[in-house]
């Protein structure tokens, strides 16, 4: 490692609901850790996703997607997550999705005016323009109304402009010794990533009404030490019997399928054999109870 003239720093991904920050970071990454779905609000917590190279350090910050409306506790606690992000950062990746500008994009635009580290805009899906000269409006009108330091078109899904994006990065990176050991990949727990493995399943599957009424708790995380298979619990709670019954399904298949997605990328992520067990449960009104929050780790602190 170049000590002398290594770089590492913080660069947050922030922007409105469902633009594909946490699909960006995952592929920034090279590695699956961010949860993701077609379905706004899918991230709920903060995330770092840290990559390593020889020369520099960059910790990667996926925050929930800023959203106006919705004045439960768990949006106001989404919001001010992704906010904290603004501050002690050495770049800001604002990610917008190609040809559309919402009240919140113009909302999240707004809260950034004024920020110190320097603001790319990452313009994400122009997969979805055939003939990239029909961007050329849609870029040229961002002008008035970020305040920026560069724009990059970019696509998750088709990998491309994630070198320039990563080359931006490192440019706004001080000079420092890295912050986290090399081999650190999150600063999340792997108790925290199983559950974010079932709450994605339970986001993908369901229909528009359950998924933002629903969390997962870990009740059992142990490995055998004889057989090295990962023992894992995880209760899915839910505001209403109705919801219950839907996540359940006809004689159980909903949950049963849920469970053998989940279980698959569990064993990719702890690389040994998994025994699920998903239970699901009724707690009333957790998402707008600042208690119930905290105790089911809705915590501005993430070392619980
Ligand atoms: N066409 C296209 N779709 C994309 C691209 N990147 C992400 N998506 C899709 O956009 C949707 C949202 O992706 P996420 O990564 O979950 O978005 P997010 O911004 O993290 O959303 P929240 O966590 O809800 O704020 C998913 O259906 C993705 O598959 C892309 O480059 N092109
Ligand atoms: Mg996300």
């Amino acid at each position: 490692m170049d000590t002398e003239h290594f770089k590492a720093g913080f660069a947050a991904v922030i922007g409105r609901p469902n633009v594909g920050k946490s699909t960006l970071m995952n592929e920034l990454l090279g590695q699956k850790l961010s949860i993701t779905s077609h379905k706004p609000q899918t991230t709920r917590h903060r995330i770092h996703g840290i990559f390593t190279a020889p020369q520099h350090q960059i910790v990667y910050v996926d925050t929930p997607g800023m959203h106006l409306g919705g004045q439960k506790s768990i949006n106001r606690y989404m919001n001010r997550t992704a906010k904290s992000a603004f501050s002690g950062v050495d770049v800001i990746l604002f990610v917008v999705e190609a040809g559309r500008w919402s009240k919140e994009d113009q909302a999240v635009a707004d809260q950034l005016r004024g920020v110190e580290a320097p603001v790319v805009l990452l313009v994400n899906k122009v997969d979805k323009f055939k003939n990239k000269t029909d961007l050329l409006p849609y870029l040229q009108s961002l002008n008035g109304k970020v305040d920026f330091h560069t724009v990059i078109p970019v696509s998750a899904f088709k990998k491309s402009g994630l070198d320039l994006i990563q080359k931006e990065v490192v440019n706004a990176l001080p000079t420092q010794p890295p912050i986290f050991p090399e081999d650190y990949i999150t600063d999340r727990s792997t108790k925290f990533l199983i559950s974010e493995i079932v709450r994605e399943k339970l986001m993908r599957s369901l229909g528009d009404e359950v998924p933002y009424g629903a969390t997962v708790e870990i009740e059992r995380f142990e490995q055998d030490p004889e057989t090295g298979r990962w023992e894992i619990n995880a209760r899915i709670l839910v505001e209403r019997e109705g919801q219950k019954r839907i996540i359940i399904g006809d004689k159980g298949e909903k949950i049963k399928q849920m469970g053998t997605e989940a279980r698959k990328d569990m064993i990719a992520l702890l690389e040994n054999r998994v025994h699920l067990e998903l239970w699901v449960k009724v707690k009333e009104n957790w998402s707008d109870d600042d208690r119930a929050l905290a105790s089911l780790g809705y915590t501005d602190s993430i070392y619980d």
